[in-house]
């Protein structure tokens, strides 16, 4: 990312080694917490409802008058992610609704103006901080609550035929100067009333496809403003800016499958994935990941150098969803046990072949290298091809327990547990030369 690195000295004075200093806690963190909550979590069928639905804002308007989340504890949030091993965690302060969970001075469509009566971005952040966790702002672009901000194929009364000259017509009078200040003085607002903020997750503009960097985002002038308030902030790539030249920080793909993030390897980047379909609240989704995809996601991201950011939708009450903390309660036992393998970690130097029915992650720090298990050989014999004089120490990393190998010419042949360990991936943790 040296490219990247220098044109953000350019943009921002930020030398190489401090942009790499800059995002060393994100890269060893590796794990966080996306929470996705608004008024769609009140509708509870997906966050894009007013879209999908084609409400309008008056028919929106019950969210707002019954959003009371009398069981809302964030503490108890930043507990359940510690637990599962999250080092950060973004919330949504505004998703594309345009409703704000926090007490702006610029607009009346917030959490203070509803039953709730509370900021509910300066709750999060406390509670997170209070558990060590780091702070990270989700902010939409997109606004379609917001009177002048376009009317575009993304908004709810989008026109289906794309006739340019409806468009043109619904569209008359609304001012988006007036909405990209509005976009402006909330940024500002977030960056200077809740202490440091440690990430910025703008959405959605992606490199290059929506063209609206330049023409409404005004990007490359936000992104200054943004690093000129936050200077140490981390900030993703929907910025419709094209390049890391541009001065965002990592890329961010969504929902792909574990078997594509090969393909990010040697980037920066931050998988996005939630527990269903849905980053919002949807009582009646049905199709939810398993642990296991879950767990694997992780691991995926790690042995290809990347991070992973996994979403839970709160309910309008304020809670995590039962299914959500189900998941949230299986991987924090894996993590309790083998998060050596993640945090710290990226993937394996390519002269550490790859054994079958296993993924690597490695620590280049401590020098340790992580076998995760997907299968164990049914012989119990591990092969590890090439690895002679490689290695001084093999161990199971739940309980530590040593692993002895024999060697074969070049192969190194490791003894596996008889007893297979009560994890989903074992681990195995090798202290290398
Ligand atoms: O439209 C949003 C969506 O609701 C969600 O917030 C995701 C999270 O990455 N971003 C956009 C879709 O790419």
């Amino acid at each position: 990312i040296s490219r990247a690195q220098n044109t953000t000295k350019q943009l921002f004075n930020e030398t190489a080694q401090q942009k790499s200093h800059r995002l060393q806690w994100w890269t060893d963190a590796r794990f966080g917490m996306f929470i996705h909550w608004g008024l769609y979590s009140e509708a509870a069928r997906h966050e894009w409802v007013k879209n999908r639905e084609r409400l309008t804002t008056q028919q929106y308007q019950k969210y707002f008058d019954n959003f009371d989340p009398d069981h809302f504890e964030p503490k108890k949030w930043a507990k359940e992610a510690k637990a599962a091993g999250m080092k950060y965690a973004v919330l949504t302060t505004k998703h594309h609704e345009g409703f704000c969970l926090f007490d702006s001075k610029y607009t009346d469509y917030k959490a203070t103006n509803t039953p709730a009566h509370r900021d509910l971005v300066r709750e999060f952040v406390d509670a997170f901080r209070a558990e060590g966790i780091k702070v990270g702002f989700y902010y939409s672009l997109l606004d379609w609550h917001y009177p002048d901000y376009t009317i575009d194929r993304n908004h709810p009364q989008r026109i289906d035929n794309g006739d340019s000259l409806a468009y043109a017509k619904i569209n008359q009078g609304r001012d988006m100067e007036k909405y990209r200040k509005y976009l402006f003085n909330q940024v500002r607002e977030l960056l200077t009333n809740y202490g440091k903020i440690d990430i910025l997750w703008l959405d959605f503009s992606f490199p290059g496809k929506n063209g609206k960097g330049h023409q409404d985002w005004h990007s490359k002038e936000l992104l200054k403003m943004i690093r000129q308030l936050q200077p140490e902030i981390i900030v993703d790539n929907r910025l419709d800016l094209n390049d890391y030249s541009d001065g965002y920080d990592f890329e961010t793909p969504e929902q792909v499958s574990a078997q594509t993030l090969a393909k990010y390897r040697g980037k920066v980047w931050e998988t996005c994935q939630t527990f269903s379909g849905s980053w919002g609240y949807y009582r009646d989704e049905t199709s939810w990941k398993t642990n296991h995809q879950l767990l694997d996601l992780l691991i995926s991201s790690v042995s290809n150098g990347g991070n992973l950011i996994l979403n839970v939708g709160p309910t309008a009450r304020g809670e995590f969803d039962y299914r959500a903390v189900s998941h949230l309660d299986s991987i924090a036992y894996w993590m309790h046990a083998n998060n050596r393998a993640i945090y710290g970690c990226t993937f394996a130097p390519d002269s550490y072949q790859v054994p079958d029915g296993t993924k690597l992650t490695y620590n280049p720090t401590t020098k340790r290298l992580y076998i995760c298990l997907y299968d164990i050989p049914e012989n119990g014999k591990l092969k590890l091809t090439g690895y002679t004089g490689k290695i001084k120490y093999a161990q199971l990393l739940n309980d530590a327990s040593e692993l002895t190998y024999t060697q074969q010419g070049q192969d190194l042949i490791l003894n596996m547990p008889k007893v297979r360990p009560p994890y989903d991936i074992p681990v195995v943790e090798l202290f290398l030369q």
